[in-house]
């Protein structure tokens, strides 16, 4: 699968609080229609059996999109189900161990939330930053906003494309303009919309702008 900083444009991260009227593979086909240009499948529920059968399906939804699919953490799934990557925290297994696993091709992101850590992440061969959180979010509670400077310096410091995450919605992505990431990563203003194609083609036609200031 090509990977370049484009893909990181409108990444949608799944989460399936919201997924009561239709299916978490419905709701991304309707992301993928809207033009999102990387999925993320993130389960924090799921058993192995589910998670690999899961992973398995959505990643040939997205190939037919052309489109890139990660999985959270989970670097056996990834393996198992032909996903095109994972992305790792700081808590889960490194980029040098990931890449043993999955490979020269595979797509390695990495959280970071310091530049120290950024500089480690590319040094130990990741292929794009996940930085955040950049505004307040419920989506995930055991993260903390980072400072706008600190932002800006691990954007300055890598040479690795940065994907924003944390918060952002299409009332707050301005907000971020200038600070130097390549694309925005959402998880709750994508899902939770009552109409995810609509709101995914809202964000991207906002994402296009924000990023060529
Ligand atoms: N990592 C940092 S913040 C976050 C993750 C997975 C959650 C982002 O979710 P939302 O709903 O876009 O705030
Ligand atoms: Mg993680």
């Amino acid at each position: 699968m090509n990977f370049t900083k484009k893909s990181l444009q409108l990444y949608a991260v799944t989460d399936r609080a919201w997924t009561s009227r239709q299916t978490l593979l419905q709701q991304v086909e309707s992301a993928l229609k809207g033009g999102a240009t990387c999925i993320q499948l993130r389960e924090k529920s799921l058993n192995a059996e589910e998670f690999l059968q899961e992973a398995i399906e959505m990643k040939s939804l997205c190939h037919g999109y052309n489109v890139p699919l990660l999985i959270n953490d989970n670097v056996e799934i990834a393996l198992k189900s032909g996903a095109d990557g994972v992305h790792v925290g700081q808590n889960d297994m490194n980029p040098i161990e990931v890449r043993k696993i999955l490979g020269e091709n595979s797509i390695i992101g990495v959280t970071a939330k310091t530049v120290e850590q950024a500089l480690t992440a590319q040094q130990m061969g990741a292929d794009y930053l996940g930085v955040g959180a950049v505004f307040a979010t419920s989506t995930k509670t055991d993260t903390r906003q980072i400072d706008y400077n600190v932002f800006r310096e691990i954007c300055e410091a890598v040479k690795i494309p940065v994907v924003a995450i944390g918060g952002i919605n299409k009332g707050n992505m301005s907000k971020l303009s200038g600070l130097g990431m390549d694309g925005f990563a959402l998880v709750s203003a994508i899902f939770s919309a009552d109409d995810i194609e609509t709101e995914c083609r809202e964000l991207l036609a906002l994402s296009e702008k924000i990023l060529k200031k």
